[in-house]
């Protein structure tokens, strides 16, 4: 922003746990920042920054949003805060990916009481995935059990002794106490001294000079305990450890002082494009910025939220999307603050914005100065793990139900739409049931179309296992011109790589040459019908080696439909069975948990392949059939107590087994019975 050194910018976000108190930090923040008149409340329904109406009737943040305020600390300059709220709750990880690949720093919020959560681990994975600078921050002091000194002990247990705590509340949890501070209450100064020590140690092994000064025995300077403390801190050889009630405001002007003094700013953390080149991030360099959202609100239209990485950004500038290769001119653009809309003058590196309307950009795209291209890393979502088949309520809502689908995947990268080929049905596939709901209700509300969510079918194929003659002659005689057809074939399993699959073998003209495309179609359409329970027969080879014609009554219609039963009357003999996708999963469970989640794979026809361990998780490798699929998610969250996810991909097709196989063809007739009805 103009006026705004961008040394004096903090980008952060806040993540961890559903329910550890991330926006009602952040109500706390604006409201004593100035931003808001009002102190909102998630829990009120009030909240700044939960203000969605999906939002307020949960509880819960759904999306990740930014927000920004200015901040002078005592005697110091002022700061420009670049804040992003994210969804703790499963479901909603994809938004919480988007702010990570954005932020400069992250804070990772924990419930004092409820101590280290499975959203709690996530979220550290997430950031140490991407290298994110962080820091703890211990919420609800004012709780009636809240244990400071358990938290910070059992997160110093996990990651180790750089967590370290910089602000401390007293014994009876009244006032809090700042280490790197000028004067901490007289019953916590010796505490305070002794975790400046360790401070002070952490900055000088940030740096070598500053090390060999420090073990000299020369005290460092302010400046220079400042300059290895940000040090630390930017890479991940510090944690630093706060303390606060949202609710009461309490430890929150330490924790704003340490944000300032700790994290890095824009400058400290040149972002790489994605050949790994930094970014020049100074306000005179080109303008570079990434799209890490895409909105479409009801009023404006389609908004594009963008972290700026580099450069100057003005109203009314041409820029380049470099991703698409496409100039785009940009009239005007907001910073906006939940429901708020201000207009800045210019934005520099560390600042979000919301361009609207733009016509050729997306979520992921690198927008950039005309002449000075920069692409950065496309973010990478995890693949959905449950699928619904979608119908509309009411016929003739079909078109409205499209542009629904599709407004919700452009809006949420884990969600997914889809047309299944096969099954012809229409799917959305998600991360959990609340994500799919709310996708559902917001339909409702901004398509006016009402959804229903039903398991998907499975697209079962068939094949054959052995060889099979068939025949059949089609002959009808009414009245004026007949229809005649007699066609002879062979059916047999084609050899996988084989790309033949229909083979003309028919010898002195028994069937005209003329005729053979209409015996062709025939066999496709026979395929496409099945032998066993009416799904797509795949893998035949099919060889047509006879036939007779009539001069007069033989047609194409007459070959097609005796080519399609000498076909079924083929695939009957010859061995059928069915087929069903196979899907590979890998599930991260904790250790606990691994027979309660082994033998549930089990149940559904699961096949563990292969067990490892990573992040201080087990990772079991299985291949599940598709059918038994459609309510994992939910089963797994609830054996592992929301501890456990897991990726899903096609694997390849597989026989059914015969029990089952039977299960599936008599629904399969019941069902042909009902249509024919
Ligand atoms: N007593 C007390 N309650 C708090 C504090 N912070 C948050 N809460 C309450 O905890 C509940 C959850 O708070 P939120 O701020 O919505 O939690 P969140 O981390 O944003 O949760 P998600 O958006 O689901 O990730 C609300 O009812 C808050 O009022 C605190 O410091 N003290
Ligand atoms: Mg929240």
């Amino acid at each position: 922003m103009k006026d705004m050194p961008v040394a004096q910018v903090r980008n952060f976000a806040l993540f961890g746990h559903t329910g550890s108190g991330k926006t009602t930090l952040l109500d706390a923040l604006l409201f004593k920042l100035g931003v808001n008149d009002r102190r909102g409340s998630p829990e009120a329904g009030t909240s700044a920054a939960d203000w969605t109406e999906e939002e307020r009737e949960r509880k819960i943040s759904i999306w990740a949003k930014p927000f920004d305020a200015r901040y002078t600390p005592a005697g110091g300059a002022p700061h420009r805060l670049v804040m992003m709220d994210t969804p703790g709750y499963a479901d909603f990880v994809g938004q919480t990916i988007s702010a990570a690949a954005v932020a400069d720093a992250g804070l990772i919020v924990i419930d004092a009481v409820a101590g280290i959560q499975v959203g709690t681990y996530r979220a550290w994975r997430l950031c140490e995935q991407r290298r994110i600078p962080r820091a703890i921050v211990i919420n609800g002091l004012d709780r009636e059990n809240a244990d400071f000194d358990a938290v910070a002990g059992a997160a110093a247990q996990l990651w180790g002794a750089r967590c370290v705590p910089v602000a401390f509340p007293n014994a009876a949890r009244t006032a809090v106490a700042d280490a790197l501070g000028d004067a901490p209450p007289a019953d916590l100064a010796e505490r305070a001294a002794e975790l400046k020590n360790r401070l002070v140690e952490a900055a000088a092994e940030s740096d070598d000079a500053l090390l060999e000064k420090y073990l000299g025995g020369e005290p460092l300077t302010a400046d220079e305990i400042a300059r290895g403390l940000r040090g630390a801190v930017g890479s991940g050889k510090l944690i630093p450890v706060f303390a606060v009630s949202a609710k009461t405001d309490l430890g929150l002007p330490e924790l704003l002082n340490g944000i300032v003094r700790l994290l890095p700013s824009p400058l400290d953390r040149p972002a790489l494009d994605a050949a790994g080149a930094a970014v020049d991030p100074k306000p005179g360099a080109p303008f570079a910025g990434f799209v890490w959202r895409s909105i479409m609100d009801p009023f404006v239209g389609q908004l594009s939220l963008v972290r700026v990485y580099g450069g100057t950004l003005k109203p009314d500038a041409e820029i380049l999307n470099a991703t698409k290769d496409q100039k785009e001119r940009i009239g005007a653009f907001y910073l906006i603050n939940g429901k708020k809309q201000e207009t800045p003058a210019e934005v520099h590196a560390g600042d979000i914005i919301a361009i609207p309307k733009l016509k050729h950009t997306g979520l992921n795209d690198s927008l950039c100065a005309v002449g000075a291209a920069v692409r950065f890393a496309p973010v990478a979502f995890p693949n959905p793990v449950m699928t619904y088949a979608v119908t509309c309520k009411t016929q003739g809502d079909e078109d409205k139900l499209s542009v629904g689908l599709r407004r919700a995947a452009d809006e949420d990268p884990t969600l997914r739409v889809e047309r299944n080929t096969e099954t012809h049905e229409l799917t959305l596939s998600g991360m959990g049931d609340v994500q799919l709901q709310v996708a559902v209700e917001n339909m409702r509300k901004h398509n006016k179309v009402e959804v229903e969510l039903h398991t998907p079918k499975v697209a079962y194929k068939e094949t054959i296992t052995g060889r099979g003659e068939g025949h059949y002659k089609h002959k009808k005689q009414s009245g004026g011109r007949g229809q005649y057809g007699e066609v002879y074939l062979r059916v047999e399993p084609r050899a996988p790589g084989d790309e033949e699959w229909f083979v003309d073998a028919i010898v002195g003209g028994a069937i005209p040459g003329n005729f053979v495309p209409a015996v062709q179609k025939g066999v496709v359409e026979g395929l496409q019908r099945g032998a066993v329970a009416g799904y797509p027969v795949t893998g035949v080879k099919v060889t047509v080696y006879d036939g007779s014609y009539h001069e007069v009554d033989s047609s194409e219609v007459a070959f097609k439909i005796a080519a399609a039963r000498a076909l079924r009357d083929a695939l009957g003999k010859a061995k059928p069975v069915l087929l069903e996708p196979i899907m590979k999963l890998t599930v991260q469970i904790p250790d606990q948990c691994m027979g309660d989640v082994t033998g549930d794979l089990n149940h559904r026809r699961g096949r563990i392949l292969g067990m490892d361990s990573q992040d201080g998780l087990q990772v079991i490798i299985a291949e599940v059939p598709q059918a038994e699929t459609f309510q994992y998610s939910s089963q797994l969250r609830s054996m592992t107590g929301g501890r456990g996810s897991f990726d899903m991909e096609f694997s390849r097709m597989e026989t059914v087994p015969s029990s089952i196989a039977q299960r599936i063809i008599a629904e399969a007739q019941k069902q042909k019975q009902e249509e024919e009805e």
